[in-house]
């Protein structure tokens, strides 16, 4: 069974009227082991069910495959990539990469969008570790939209995996080592849960 997303009344779209963003010094910090750390500033974005119904409709998914092993299998969820200069899908969206580049005092540059259908589209164990992710600290900031989804961490060379479920207009900054030293994942789920869009903005040169 597919759970429909449900616009929340409470996340200020009705409230609070105007989308917008909330502040960022609002950021409560986990450390983790190794000089990674994760900011969470839960409902940061405001006012996002327009927005997420939009993306939904408007951005131009793709369906992408990749090679696993001997295989060719389907990536298990829609893709999108605003490349460094491309106009990005809503306004609100190129003002909360402006306000993540002045507050984390670096320019996030690219926009990778994710359209999670339902709960079998996931993301496997990763890190952003394709240019100077691989051996620099950088960022890499998601606002999650639609339904709750756990992003989990976990040590790249074994250990607890930390959970981080993201709701609708929830921020999440992954920072220094932890595309180096940790690895996420967005597990599939047998419960029924609507869709997601998930917004990673990141610096030039990580990927
Ligand atoms: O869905 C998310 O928020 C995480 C996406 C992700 O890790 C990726 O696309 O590399």
């Amino acid at each position: 069974m597919v759970a429909a997303f449900q616009g929340s009344l409470l996340d200020g779209s009705l409230l609070a009227g105007a989308p917008g963003l909330g502040p960022l010094t609002a950021a409560r910090r986990a450390n983790l082991a190794g000089g990674a750390w994760v900011d969470l500033v839960p409902g940061w974005l405001h006012g996002a069910d327009d927005l997420f119904a939009r993306l939904v409709r408007e951005v131009p998914w793709q369906a992408e495959r990749r090679q696993m092993y001997d295989a060719v299998v389907d990536v298990p969820r829609l893709l999108c990539f605003y490349r460094e200069g491309a106009a990005l899908p809503d306004p609100l969206l190129a003002r909360a990469r402006e306000a993540l580049s002045t507050h984390y005092g670096e320019r996030f540059t690219t926009a990778g969008l994710c359209y999670y259908r339902d709960g079998r589209d996931s993301v496997a164990w990763h890190g952003d570790r394709i240019g100077r992710g691989s051996r620099e600290d950088t960022f890499v900031a998601i606002v999650s939209l639609g339904a709750v989804r756990p992003l989990l961490l976990r040590p790249r060379g074994g250990g607890e995996t930390r959970r981080f479920p993201v709701g609708h207009g929830d921020l999440l900054v992954m920072g220094g080592s932890c595309q180096r030293t940790w690895e996420h994942a967005v597990p599939k789920t047998a419960r029924a849960v609507g869709p997601r869009v998930s917004v990673q903005f990141r610096p030039r040169g990580v990927r």
